[in-house]
């Protein structure tokens, strides 16, 4: 069973400075996701310390929050089927290195501290991702996707049995 979802896509600030921003937006609209929510903004600390909370204490944490914080990021909501699994698997393993090739990471990216994209790795983290960087009134939803035709014509074939 397939299920409608959202979730949390950001351009890091890497992807905005090597002039990517196209290229990886159009993987997501290849694939026939909605983007429903999107924007180019700068990352505070104080931004980053929320999305990134779970990383506190680690090694990794300060560079991370030095890197997100670096430039402006594109800050997106991805709707579809699976939306979270499914983004997740078009941008691949954390490392470019164990990415499989095909994937955003694996194609636009070499070592881990750069790889290009984030999305959230949970239906939870994505509502609290969204929370974190878009108020309601910046998410439009009210226009018909690929998706969602799919989602129809899904609905009459069942309907006649096809
Ligand atoms: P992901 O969900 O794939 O973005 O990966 P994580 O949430 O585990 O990590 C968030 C970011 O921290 C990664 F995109 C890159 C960075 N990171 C490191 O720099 N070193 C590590 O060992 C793990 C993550």
């Amino acid at each position: 069973m397939t299920s409608e979802e959202r979730t949390f896509v950001a351009i890091k600030p890497d992807g905005v400075k090597r002039g990517i921003i196209g290229k990886i937006i159009e993987r997501f609209e290849d694939k026939g996701f909605k983007i429903v929510g999107m924007k180019l903004l700068q990352v505070t600390d104080e931004l980053a310390a929320k999305h990134y909370e779970e990383h506190l204490g680690k090694p990794f944490y300060n560079r991370l929050i030095y890197y997100i914080t670096s430039g402006p990021i594109v800050a997106m909501v991805i709707e579809g089927y699976n939306a979270v699994e499914s983004v997740r698997h078009t941008v691949g393993k954390t490392s470019p290195m164990e990415a499989d090739v095909g994937t955003i990471r694996a194609d636009f990216a070499q070592i881990m501290q750069y790889n290009v994209v984030h999305a959230s790795d949970s239906v939870e983290s994505a509502n609290r991702e969204i929370g974190i960087y878009f108020k309601p009134e910046e998410i439009y939803d009210n226009w018909q996707s690929m998706s969602e035709i799919i989602a129809y014509d899904e609905e009459r074939y069942t309907k006649q049995g096809l």
